[in-house]
């Protein structure tokens, strides 16, 4: 046996000792955050290992339910909802839940409540999950004012006032990316641990990437800029070469390409949904937050993505995010769109 190996492998940046590290940045915090982000964590470990064994342990397959979009829920949905909601309540330190799978926003009740709001898609990509492509969860935490009393509001503000947003994605293996508005951390669980351990330590986006992600089947539906956008990636006209196509149809997996390889992810309006398909709060706030985090861009068509103040807890919203440059390009797209 390597002993000195073995004992490296005790010194190790996990999650948890990063968090504590960032937390005595901060000398009033309380721990809460670190509470909170523990129980996060855990949730994702739980639905990671449901989630291996959902082959065998015949977990897929359809629940007999639909989710409040009309979508059909498979049972890793339910039981990923569940774990969530279970994980966030019993930290102690939530007042009001945010789920995908759940019509109506949950407030904790008094006795369990803390001061963090937790919005979150607990199984994004669930139609990849009968041929085992990489799906996973997404959340972002805003934050009540001091001993107010919790109100939808408090979950129906702009992603720009998240105090902390990331993903977690099951795939070849299992990364959870994280960022608490101080830049992006990625983290590799190692399963003989049990730990998620930093691999990916202040992730930055390229600049300009070579790669576009984008339903390409939706494409008679688009608006002027989104489809001279994708012409232009397949038929540059300033000498550089076209872009590879990437899609994955699991948002977690392609955004996460996109956030290492750079390139753009785009899932823009089109005639048949005019807002787009992702929804704003657990999916397009905390993507963008984390791809400004990381230097790149989030614009939804209109506007800065972070900027956009959500009326719905289910509201949803064109999005184009990723590498600064060619998030650049398409809002120039839609500028000149505007002034013709
Ligand atoms: P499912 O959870 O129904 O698989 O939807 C996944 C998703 O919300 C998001 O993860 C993908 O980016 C997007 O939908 C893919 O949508 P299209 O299938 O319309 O391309």
């Amino acid at each position: 046996m390597d002993h000195a190996a073995d004992a490296h492998r005790t010194d190790l940046m996990t999650i948890t000792r990063h968090v504590l590290n960032e937390q005595t940045k901060h000398p009033e915090s309380r721990g809460d955050f670190t509470i909170l982000l523990s129980h996060i964590v855990l949730g994702c470990k739980f639905v990671c290992t449901a989630v291996n064994k959902a082959g065998l342990a015949k977990l897929i397959g359809l629940a007999g339910e639909t989710n409040v979009q009309g979508e059909e829920q498979k049972k890793l949905d339910v039981l990923s909802n569940e774990v969530f909601i279970k994980a966030l309540v019993s930290s102690g330190r939530t007042c009001i839940l945010v789920s995908e799978e759940d019509e109506e926003a949950t407030f904790v009740e008094p006795s369990k409540r803390g001061k963090y709001c937790v919005v979150f898609d607990p199984l994004d990509g669930s139609s990849n999950i009968d041929c085992a492509v990489s799906i996973g969860t997404i959340f972002g935490i805003y934050l009540i004012k001091e001993g107010a009393e919790p109100k939808l509001e408090d979950v129906l503000q702009p992603g720009k006032n998240m105090l902390a947003a990331g993903y977690c994605m099951y795939g070849s293996s299992c990364q959870f990316v994280l960022s608490t508005g101080t830049g992006v951390n990625g983290f590799t669980l190692d399963p003989s641990l049990g730990e998620f351990i930093l691999t990916h330590p202040d992730i930055k986006i390229p600049k300009k990437g070579k790669i576009y992600s984008v339903n390409e089947g939706n494409a008679k539906n688009w608006d002027n800029p989104t489809a001279k956008y994708v012409e232009r990636c397949k038929f540059p006209t300033d000498g550089s070469p076209a872009k590879s196509l990437r899609y994955i149809g699991s948002m977690v997996a392609d955004v996460h390409r996109t956030l290492l390889y750079g390139g753009i992810f785009l899932y823009p309006a089109d005639k048949k949904s005019p807002s787009g398909k992702l929804r704003v709060l657990y999916e397009v706030f905390p993507m963008s937050f984390l791809m400004e985090q990381a230097g790149g861009q989030a614009f939804t068509g209109k506007q800065r993505a972070l900027d956009l103040v959500p009326t719905q807890i289910h509201e949803r919203s064109p999005i184009f995010l990723g590498s600064y440059d060619d998030v650049e390009e398409i809002k120039a797209l839609y500028a000149a769109e505007v002034k013709k």
